[in-house]
């Protein structure tokens, strides 16, 4: 899979992704990742790529001729039958999910916009965006650092990049409940111990115990996921008396 990101800061994208897992998935040659810089489609010899906004107001905006050129780089050297999708990063936009991440990652190519300054001349953004997305609501001083968690995100889906494959599933958004907790060696630590079950060598036994793990955390840290999860009627009980119980 191959993702594209236009940025005024082409250092702090490439150097926060070629670690870990997707440093990994890049050298397997799963994964390319090229930052673009909009600087170099400048069209002066200076490098200015902003101006200040028509009518007034704070701060300086990205013109739009740049941000295209920059744009245009990309799209010939894709040379794709199919349009590409552009993925403006922006605290207006669509709040990204994981089944976001899951479906984005269904693309062979990806380009991601990152605005700086106060943002972006609005008719560029017209002209070649097809994804406005924002990570949560807080404001960032640009789209680099949510480009690089998009990119992370999709990623994991993207076959032979995790080592387990499984546990881009099995993880903690999955079915829309929370992950169980884990526990590794020492048995005990300050004084706490391993839950037992998990010592016991029972399949079935430990199985059950996560999924009442997970149904409980859900509940407790983020009851609005559980609308969506699909559980059994034994399972929405086990909630709602575990929930009476704390009450009391
Ligand atoms: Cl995508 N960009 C900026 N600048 N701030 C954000 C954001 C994006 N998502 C949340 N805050």
């Amino acid at each position: 899979m191959n993702f594209y990101v236009l940025t005024l800061f082409p250092e702090m994208v490439m150097s926060g992704l070629n670690t870990s897992i997707i440093g990994k998935g890049v050298e397997k040659g799963l994964l390319n990742i090229e930052a673009i810089n909009i600087r170099d489609y400048a069209g002066n010899k200076y490098g200015k790529v902003d101006d200040y906004p028509y009518g007034g107001g704070a701060g300086m905006l990205m013109q739009p001729g740049p941000v295209y050129r920059s744009y245009e780089s990309v799209v010939d050297k894709i040379a794709s039958e199919r349009p590409t999708r552009v993925v403006y990063l922006t605290p207006t936009g669509n709040v990204f999910h994981q089944d976001m991440a899951k479906e984005l990652a269904q693309e062979e190519n990806l380009i991601f916009l990152c605005g700086h300054y106060e943002g972006i001349d609005e008719r560029v953004l017209d002209k070649i965006v097809t994804d406005p997305v924002s990570i949560g609501d807080y404001v960032l001083t640009g789209g680099e650092l949510p480009a690089m968690v998009m990119i992370d995100a999709i990623s994991r889906f993207v076959p032979g990049v995790l080592k387990n494959e499984v546990s881009a599933e099995t993880e903690s958004f999955h079915e829309n409940l929370l992950e169980y907790p884990q526990y590794t060696r020492p048995e005990e630590f300050m004084g706490e111990k391993v839950p037992e079950v998990l010592l016991s060598g029972h399949h079935g036994k430990v199985d059950a115990w996560r999924r009442e793990q997970s149904l409980l955390r859900t509940a407790k840290f983020r009851p609005d996921l559980l609308k969506k999860a699909e559980l059994t009627e034994k399972e929405r009980q086990f909630i709602q008396k575990s929930l009476e119980n704390a009450d009391k």
